[in-house]
């Protein structure tokens, strides 16, 4: 662990310093040579789909494709060390929950079924056959089905989510909380609605074609690092990057790219933003807004002098519908209300309006800063209506493209993992099984928390992830969690969940992307789908000591066989051979005729996008605009009356050195924060204000209309260049913080970027 310490970085982002790191992550991995064969697999075809991001992969051959953050993924997945039975012999329950997730993670792969014991508070060995049948006789034991919630994480591959799903809707729920209900739902709501498909119109080859590219609320260089790679060259053949983020982050202004033998042997790097708008925290919708009021009026005066106007008139006639109201919504939107919401200057939004209306093609990217508020949808919305306006979908080198996550959560949605499923994909899954599946909707993320606490919910089966820490309201989570009859856990790595267990509680160790999966049929691959819609095949390479673990599809059917027996499904069949799981995907959902063939292609296959065909399957059969007021405010006005002090808003965020609720190391190396993550970063002018020092330790209580107190404390104040009225803090050590309550519009995402607090001493 380094020491702690802050220090301004100010070299690009990537560079040495990317390889110096990716090294140091092996040599600590204490398991280099599977490691080492484990990155040169890493996304190639034959190999297996980095378990890192969604970013897809680029055609060229001989590069190695994997990236820093990458390789620390890989690696962590792939350590020698065993957490096994006597590990919990030694350690109870409550002894363990003292140690952070840092620790619990370091403990090695898990490597036998456990199960709780309440009287003396330690998990004991139990065989996967006893743990089978106390989760069948559990489940059907309930007075409904809907007493159960069946989480999913976005590493599960297609095949291991829809035999899950599939079981679960036999069994007769829709309750699917999914990590995506706290990530792009909000995008996946916005473009239903506005272009009629949830997804990205975008493929990776229209980055070679774009003369623009708008980032937005996004922090590639840690999160998405292929993506710099793809911007890297863009910005390289000229195209124009505009970003709009908070935060000044290091590699959307200059990345040195370690697959650029030139720049690194001059130690040379390449800007990568032609030009960096710092909103403030939810100040998108209003920027973008701001865009739009000033192409209104280049518009007018472009017309005005015999022009043909600036926007696409004949696209927005022949595909759109809504045009008229939602310009004489911009028009009434006064620039005062803007720029304060925005925090960006009139002259500002010109210029950016200006980069738009000079490019031809232009696409724009988004993640988590746009998708984590209350008013999320509508901004996406906003962004749709101004590439909408300057006809910038179904085109070459142009579209909308939100940058998913975990690398298969957009697989999971695709293959049935929705709480909210369509009619057409329910029919779909009745005429190929023969049973009618639930047509009700089920719980999300935040309806399973209710549940839970209320009682209504009495199992928790979580397929991946870390739910008690990755949700919102820490101590309701875990609350609720606690109140179940049978929490479950299907994971590759003890977590912070594992030690929040119900009356009765199962840890099922799980083999993990890199893992060699023997079944009867021999070594099985399975697929996913990156951002682009491209479906590819991924089968683990090393062989290791697996001890007891089971697949994901494995120990699926080994419930779905022990609670319902396998009449209408044969379980067994389908795990002997995955091929027999893709058949039944095949048969069920279109874009997959031929599945297994599709496969064997380097690279998969493109599912398709019918908006990037002018193909809109909206109400209208028309793309939207969808209008909307900007929002009163970016938090509820009602928590101003709650203090004395001075009110913040507060994002929670990522640091270099962790994946969602996975640390792997203390350093947040390009924000320049070492060896410690309870840090907050404010404006040093607020600092002032708040008559603090930069170093001082603070408290931070957030501000929601209820009696309950949501405090975290001992967290260094630390000074940063951040638009004033906003502070960054890490998550999940900051998730206590995120009211339970505080949900997106229509999306019921948590508002983990905008989370009214205030701090002090
Ligand atoms: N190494 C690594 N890779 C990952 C992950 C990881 O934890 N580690 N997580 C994966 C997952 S599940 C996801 S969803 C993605 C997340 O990828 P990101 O969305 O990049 O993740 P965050 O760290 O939440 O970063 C949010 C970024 O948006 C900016 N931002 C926040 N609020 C606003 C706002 O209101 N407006 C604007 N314009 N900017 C804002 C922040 O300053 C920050 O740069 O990454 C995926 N890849
Ligand atoms: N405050 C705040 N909260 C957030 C966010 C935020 O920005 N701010 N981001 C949200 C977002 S975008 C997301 S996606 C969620 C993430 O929420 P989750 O997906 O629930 O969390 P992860 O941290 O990705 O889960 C890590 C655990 O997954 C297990 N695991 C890893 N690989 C595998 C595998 O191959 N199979 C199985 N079965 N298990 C595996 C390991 O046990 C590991 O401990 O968090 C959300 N929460
Ligand atoms: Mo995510």
């Amino acid at each position: 662990m380094t020491k702690k310490r802050i220090a301004k970085y100010d070299q690009a982002a990537g560079g040495w310093g990317a390889l110096a790191s990716t090294a140091k992550h092996l040599i600590k991995s204490e398991n280099l040579a599977n490691n080492i064969r484990n990155l040169l697999k890493t996304n190639q075809d034959y190999g297996f789909d980095c378990p890192g991001c969604a970013w897809g992969e680029s055609r060229e051959q001989g590069h190695f494709k994997f990236c820093e953050n990458g390789a620390k993924a890989v690696n962590w997945e792939a350590t020698s060390k065993r957490v096994t039975a006597e590990f919990f012999q030694q350690h109870s329950v409550s002894q363990l929950k003292l140690q952070d997730g840092y620790f619990l993670e370091s403990q090695g792969r898990l490597a036998e079924p456990v199960a709780y014991n309440s009287d003396s508070d330690h998990y004991e060995s139990i065989s996967w056959a006893d743990a089978f049948e106390l989760i069948a006789s559990t489940l059907n034991g309930l007075a409904s089905p809907n007493q159960a919630e069946f989480y999913t994480s976005g590493r599960t591959s297609n095949e291991a989510a829809f035999l899950y799903q599939l079981f679960v809707r036999l069994y007769g729920t829709n309750n699917f909380p999914d990590c995506s209900n706290m990530c792009h739902e909000a995008t996946g709501v916005a473009l239903t609605a506005s272009i009629g498909v949830g997804k990205g119109t975008v493929t990776l080859d229209d980055f070679e074609h774009a003369d623009a590219i708008f980032v937005f609320g996004q922090n590639p260089g840690s999160n998405h690092p292929r993506m710099l790679d793809t911007l890297h060259k863009a910005s390289r053949r000229g195209a124009q990057i505009i970003t709009f983020n908070t935060l000044k982050e290091r590699g959307l202004e200059r990345f040195a790219n370690p697959q650029d033998k030139v720049e690194m042997v001059t130690h040379g790097s390449t800007p990568i933003s032609s030009v960096y708008f710092t909103p403030k925290l939810g100040g998108d919708m209003a920027a973008i807004r701001g865009m739009v009021k000033a192409m209104i009026a280049m518009d007018k005066d472009d017309k005005a002098s015999g022009g043909s106007g600036v926007f696409d008139d004949a696209f927005t006639s022949e595909h759109s519908q809504g045009i008229e109201r939602y310009l004489e919504v911009v028009e009434n939107t006064n620039w005062n209300k803007i720029i304060e919401q925005s925090g960006l200057s009139q002259a500002q939004l010109e210029q950016a309006a200006k980069v738009h209306l000079k490019s031809e093609r232009v696409i724009c990217t988004w993640a988590m800063g746009l998708t984590q508020h209350k008013h999320s949808v509508q901004t996406i919305q906003e962004l749709v209506n101004l590439q909408l306006l300057r006809g910038q979908l179904g085109k070459p080198g142009a579209g909308l493209c939100p940058v998913r996550g975990h690398s298969n959560v957009q697989g999971d949605r695709t293959v049935g993992i929705n709480e909210k499923p369509n009619k057409v994909f329910l029919a779909s899954l009745e005429r190929v099984f023969g049973f009618s599946p639930p047509a009700e909707s089920g719980h999300n993320v935040v309806q399973a928390i209710h549940a839970m606490l209320s009682g209504e919910s009495k199992v928790f089966i979580g397929l991946g992830g870390n739910f008690a820490a990755a949700a919102p309201d820490t101590d309701l989570t875990e609350e609720a969690l606690s109140r179940c009859d049978l929490t479950v856990h299907i994971a590759t790595k003890l977590n912070r969940t594992h030690l929040v267990p119900g009356k009765q509680a199962l840890i099922l160790p799980c083999l993990g992307r890199t893992d060699i999966d023997m079944q009867a049929s021999g070594p099985q691959k399975v697929t996913v789908e990156d951002s682009f819609s491209m479906v590819h095949a991924s089968a683990g390479v090393v062989e290791s000591e697996l001890g007891e673990m089971l697949s994901e599809p494995a120990i699926i059917a080994g419930i779905a066989k022990a609670t319902l027996g396998e009449e209408l499904v044969d379980w067994s069949e389908m795990i002997a051979d995955y091929d027999n799981i893709r058949d039944k995907i095949a048969d069920v959902l279109p874009g997959f005729a031929d599945f297994n063939n599709k496969i064997q292609q380097p690279g998969g296959f493109y599912l398709g996008n019918p908006a990037a065909r002018y193909v809109w399957n909206t109400v209208s059969h028309k793309a939207e605009f969808m209008t909307h007021e900007l929002p009163d405010s970016i938090v509820p006005e009602s928590v101003y009356g709650l203090t004395d002090r001075p009110v913040f808003v507060l994002q929670t965020l990522r640091s270099h050195d962790q994946y969602n609720t996975t640390i792997y190391g203390l350093d947040d190396r390009y924000r320049g924060v070492y060896g410690q993550r309870r840090v907050v970063m404010m404006n040093a002018e607020d600092i002032a204000l708040l008559g603090l020092a930069h170093m001082d330790s603070v408290n931070i209580n957030s501000l929601w209309p209820d009696s309950k107190l949501r405090q975290v404390s001992d967290f260094t104040l630390i000074e940063y260049d951040i638009p004033r009225g906003n502070v960054a803090a890490y998550y999940p050590e900051t998730n206590p913080l995120v009211p339970l309550e505080s949900v997106g519009d229509l999306s019921w995402t948590p508002t983990s970027k905008s989370i009214a607090v205030e701090i002090f001493k």
